[in-house]
């Protein structure tokens, strides 16, 4: 039986990995951090009593910040795969508490790759570092001659959580070449589903979007409505990171789906799915967009109502304008394609939001 180590299981793609693994028949064991309040929502159905026989899920307390406490952890599970999912994840955040977020995204994993170092698991433990699209910064100038960001693609990142996460996939390449570590970056584009945090863009506007239909909600206030991601959905992107680390050799892979869709055409695809027509009027922060159109069987709403708004608040110092990542490599060598399309996710999130109301 393989033993995976998930750090972050308790966010979006921690708890899809989680299920992928057990599916697959490993012992999957997650870090936790203690908080106050309960944070297990998402992978609460995958708990285990730990008197029973044959248990193959369990979870440690523990945080990226506690060196001693990930060599503790690393030490009692030896691991076959470390898959480090843990970061301070809110890239407008990350302008607020840009000196947490080195600690965690950046130095949390060299924290990990040394402990495995230390332990002396370099030849058993295989490491997936969970690098992101945000180190390409959306300068039109370096996507490649096709118009997308690959590998080779320079980065330029955009604010405190891409320059700690560039740490992250430098220390990951460094510590491969320097220690012969089977280490290796994932640099995964903007993923969803219906277990996205409720203050990313796409949860935000699903849960607005469920809401406004039911009319319980007035107005969805949004920041920047042009700005444009390579959406896809989590647990195709889960799906990838297992097949990194599976590969001959490590290298680094960007996962994407190849398209890109501006905030303004997704809130369009969330009213539509619950048969309400929208249409955008002005312009930045005056910019509003009102129904045209309302066959919504839950709630009938005003023709000309105002339903979206921009609130300034919500823009960043420095934003990433455009995303659009190239796939062939992950396609080629991994042979991953994904089985979501936009529409399927925005209906799946949609769904799920309206249920939860
Ligand atoms: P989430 O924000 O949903 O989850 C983040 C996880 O990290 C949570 O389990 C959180 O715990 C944990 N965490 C936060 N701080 C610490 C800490 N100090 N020590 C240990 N654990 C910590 O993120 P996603 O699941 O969406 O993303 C997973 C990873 O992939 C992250 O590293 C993210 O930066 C990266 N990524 C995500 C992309 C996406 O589009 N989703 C794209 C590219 C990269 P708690 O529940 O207690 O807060
Ligand atoms: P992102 O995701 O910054 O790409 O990082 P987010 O959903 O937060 O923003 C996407 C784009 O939407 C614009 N936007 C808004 N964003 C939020 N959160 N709230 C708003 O009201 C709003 N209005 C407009 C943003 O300006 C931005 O351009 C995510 C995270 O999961 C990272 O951890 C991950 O590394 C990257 O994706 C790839």
């Amino acid at each position: 039986m393989k033993i995976a180590l998930i750090t972050g299981i308790t966010g979006q793609d921690g708890s899809y990995l989680a299920e992928l693994l057990l599916e697959k028949g490993y012992m999957v064991h997650g870090v936790k951090r203690r908080a106050s309040s309960f944070n297990t929502q998402r992978i609460d159905h995958l708990y285990q009593d730990q008197h029973e026989s044959n248990v193959n899920f369990k979870l440690h307390y523990g945080d990226l910040t506690d060196s001693t406490n990930i060599i503790r952890i690393i030490q009692e599970v030896q691991p076959d795969e470390i898959y480090n999912l843990g970061a301070m994840s809110h890239v407008k955040v990350s302008f607020d508490s840009p000196e947490y977020v080195a600690n965690v995204d950046g130095i949390g994993t060299l924290r990990i790759l040394e402990a495995v170092r230390i332990l002396g698991l370099e030849k058993k433990t295989r490491i997936y570092q969970a690098s992101t699209s945000e180190l390409y910064g959306g300068l039109p100038e370096n996507k490649n001659e096709k118009g997308f960001y690959d590998e080779n693609s320079p980065f330029y990142p955009r604010s405190p959580y891409g320059a700690a996460k560039i740490y992250g996939f430098w220390i990951t390449k460094n510590y491969r070449e320097a220690y012969n570590m089977f280490a290796c970056n994932g640099i995964l584009f903007n993923h969803e589903s219906p277990r996205r945090g409720e203050t990313f863009v796409t949860r935000k506007i699903t849960m607005a979007t469920a809401a406004i239909a039911r009319g319980k909600q007035d107005c969805l206030y949004l920041g920047n409505l042009n700005a444009l991601r390579d959406w896809g959905h989590a647990k195709d992107y889960v799906e990838a990171m297992w097949r990194i680390l599976q590969q001959e050799k490590p290298e680094d892979f960007v996962i994407a789906t190849g398209v890109t869709t501006s905030v303004r055409d997704f809130v369009s695809m969330a009213f539509k799915e619950v048969g309400i027509e929208l249409t955008f009027e002005g312009k930045n922060e005056n910019e509003i967009g009102k129904v045209v159109s309302c066959e919504n069987p839950l709630y009938q709403l005003e023709i000309g109502k105002k339903v979206v708004s921009v609130d300034p608040e919500y823009y960043r110092p420095t934003e990433v304008d455009l995303l659009i990542g190239d796939p062939t490599k992950s396609k080629t060598k991994l042979g991953w394609k994904p089985q979501y399309d936009l529409q399927a996710l925005v209906k799946e999130m949609i769904e799920s939001d309206l249920k939860l109301l």
